[in-house]
């Protein structure tokens, strides 16, 4: 993509946000000393391990785009990473990717053990239901949009989004790689919880239908991009810098099994441009979610 990545507004942007994230989490996460402590340790462990906070800041970017206030968006941003989270643990147990490094450090179940990581992962899953709907604590945000955006989260997590994304993940690993599938996995896999942040963001801050569908566009875009780099990154990325290993969906159906690393890079371009028309109608109010995608675009980690 020809465009100036804007770079140091998206990272400022993100550096800006991430640090209200990270504020917030510390305070709605129950404390290492609240019984039973063991897991609450886990939770904290897996949390505060260093993630680059990207869907509680689409959450945020979402509410801004109806005006919100990043801080009376907090607790759903805070949601949207408890989700990502627990998401994590769960995908890297023995019984899935069986993954020993995340976010720079030995993995949830290396180190409390796999009943304790799935107990985390379940923990932060019920946490974040409790933060969302605390948003309701904000004067200008009705229960109506509390009961729409659990609606959002509850259909981007299950099995018609991120959970069935998983299934057929799992399903499909070690088979042919083909273009409907892997389209289909990322789709739901990663693609339906960003969409989700932003709807919720939408919604909660009050954003009109014709923004909301904007949003919805923009995180369909920007989640395939996102999936696509990150599919790059597996194969050509530093593992210092993700944290995590690579080579490890060597048996997984993904876009550079599929299409090869250059048209794949395409791809991700072509998604990444979709995002950004998408939310051209937004004027100024679609700056930082215009510049984020071109970051993401560009990201090494
Ligand atoms: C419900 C068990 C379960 C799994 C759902 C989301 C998911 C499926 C599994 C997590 C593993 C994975 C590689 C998913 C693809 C989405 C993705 C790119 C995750 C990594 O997100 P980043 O890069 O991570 O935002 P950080 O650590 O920066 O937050």
């Amino acid at each position: 993509m020809r465009e100036a990545p804007r770079r140091p507004a998206a990272e400022a942007f993100l550096a800006e946000h991430g640090r209200l994230v990270e504020e917030a989490l510390d305070r709605h996460l129950p404390s290492v000393d609240t019984p039973p402590q063991i897991v609450h340790r886990a939770m904290r462990y897996s949390v505060f391990a260093g993630g680059k906070r990207l869907r509680p800041i689409l959450v945020i970017a979402g509410a801004g785009v109806a005006g919100m206030a990043p801080r009376d968006i907090l607790p759903a941003a805070c949601a949207a990473e408890l989700i990502h989270t627990y998401s994590l643990i769960h995908d890297d147990l023995p019984a899935m990717d069986n993954s020993p490094m995340r976010r720079g450090r030995p993995t949830c179940h290396v180190v409390f053990g796999e009943a304790m990581a799935v107990l985390a992962g379940d923990a932060l899953h019920a946490l974040a239901f409790e933060l969302l709907v605390r948003t309701a604590e904000h004067p200008g945000c009705p229960p109506e949009r509390i009961v729409r955006a659990v609606g959002e989260l509850t259909r981007g997590i299950g099995t018609a989004g991120m959970v069935g994304g998983q299934v057929l993940d799992m399903i499909a690993a070690g088979g042919p790689p083909d273009e409907a599938s892997v389209r289909e996995i990322h789709r739901l896999k990663t693609g339906s919880l960003i969409r989700a942040c932003l709807r919720i963001g939408g919604i909660l801050g009050g954003a009109s239908e014709a923004d909301i569908e904007i949003l919805t566009r923009y995180g369909e875009n920007l989640g395939l991009a996102f999936q696509i780099i990150d599919d790059i990154l597996d194969v050509v990325g530093e593992q210092a810098k993700l944290g995590k290993e690579t080579g490890s969906d060597v048996n997984k159906v993904t876009f550079p099994a599929v299409f090869g690393l250059e048209r794949s890079r395409q791809l991700a371009d072509e998604a990444t441009r979709q995002a950004i028309a998408s939310v051209e109608p937004l004027g100024p109010r679609g700056t930082h979610l215009r510049d984020l995608a071109l970051f993401l675009l560009q990201r090494e980690r």
